[in-house]
């Protein structure tokens, strides 16, 4: 079970935030068959420094049959700056996407809501399944969309990269971001694992992927800035961003064993 209703960072945060963590922890235990994933040693919760300012963070994390790693972090600046980040990184066995969302708040509102289904196969397209449900999604439509930066050329053409303007805009970002999400669950639980050699092809999607990410100048000077520039590049490629290895996934050859 999911503890939703626990003492959490989310109770501190921004109201977009924490609305949004509870839908993803809501979603996931409503879809998903979740287990437990351990994160490396001392890294599931964290504090330190940022300027003066205290910086915690929170993280949760599941795996699941389709699904290597599902991640869920809330990091709080003082009371400067709260940030979600979620990624879903699927078992390299099953055809699908990774779910990504980072939600930036800073005093003057959010700065930055993100949310994207990323193509993680060589032809870097979605399937028509998921192009089908998210081409049906209602249409909605931001005053400040944002311009990606060079490294993000992970994105799927859904993505959306915004700054909402108003309440009325956070709740269309929740919307998405949760549609997206819902959406996600429903194609994954209905997904089979492909052959050992496109796995390699998935495997290497999801490596492009991370690489990517790690590039993240923003997200690293906040990490550096706080616990130094060593930590930094641990967090960012063991917890944040980690490369999955080759793996074999024992739900995976269960079905092709079964065939
Ligand atoms: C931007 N990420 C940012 C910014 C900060 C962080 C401070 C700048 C906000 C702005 O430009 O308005 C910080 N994000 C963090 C920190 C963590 C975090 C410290 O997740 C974790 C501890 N980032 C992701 C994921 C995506 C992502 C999963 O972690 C997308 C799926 C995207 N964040 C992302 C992008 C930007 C951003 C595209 C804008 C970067 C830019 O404009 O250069």
């Amino acid at each position: 079970m999911l503890e939703t209703s626990q003492p959490s960072l989310r109770q501190e945060q921004h109201p977009l935030i924490h609305r949004l963590a509870e839908r993803i922890l809501n979603y996931w235990q409503k879809y998903l068959s979740l287990s437990a994933y351990s994160l490396p040693e001392g890294l599931g919760y964290v504090e330190g420094k940022l300027e003066g300012e205290r910086l915690r963070i929170e993280n949760r994390c599941y795996q699941t049959p389709q699904f290597r790693k599902m991640h869920l972090e809330l990091a709080k600046v003082g009371n400067n700056l709260d940030i979600l980040h979620c990624v879903m990184f699927p078992h390299t066995a099953y055809p699908l996407p990774i779910f990504g969302c980072d939600i930036v708040a800073g005093r003057g509102g959010i700065s930055a809501a993100i949310a994207d289904l990323s193509p993680s196969n060589p032809e870097k397209t979605l399937s028509s399944g998921y192009i089908k449900s998210l081409s049906a999604l209602p249409k909605v439509s931001f005053a400040e969309v944002r311009d990606l930066p060079a490294w993000a050329d992970i994105f799927s053409d859904f993505c959306l990269f915004v700054r909402p303007r108003d309440a009325a805009e956070e709740q269309d970002f929740l919307d998405m971001a949760s549609n997206y999400l819902r959406i996600h669950c429903q194609q994954a639980v209905t997904s089979n694992p492909v052959s050992p050699q496109q796995q390699k092809l998935y495997s290497a999607g999801q490596k492009y992927y991370c690489t990517k990410q790690q590039q993240n100048d923003k997200t690293r000077r906040v990490l550096e800035k706080a616990f130094g520039k060593e930590w930094a590049e641990n967090y960012m490629t063991t917890v944040l961003f980690d490369v999955p290895q080759v793996e074999t996934n024992p739900a995976a050859l269960k079905e092709k064993t079964s065939l």
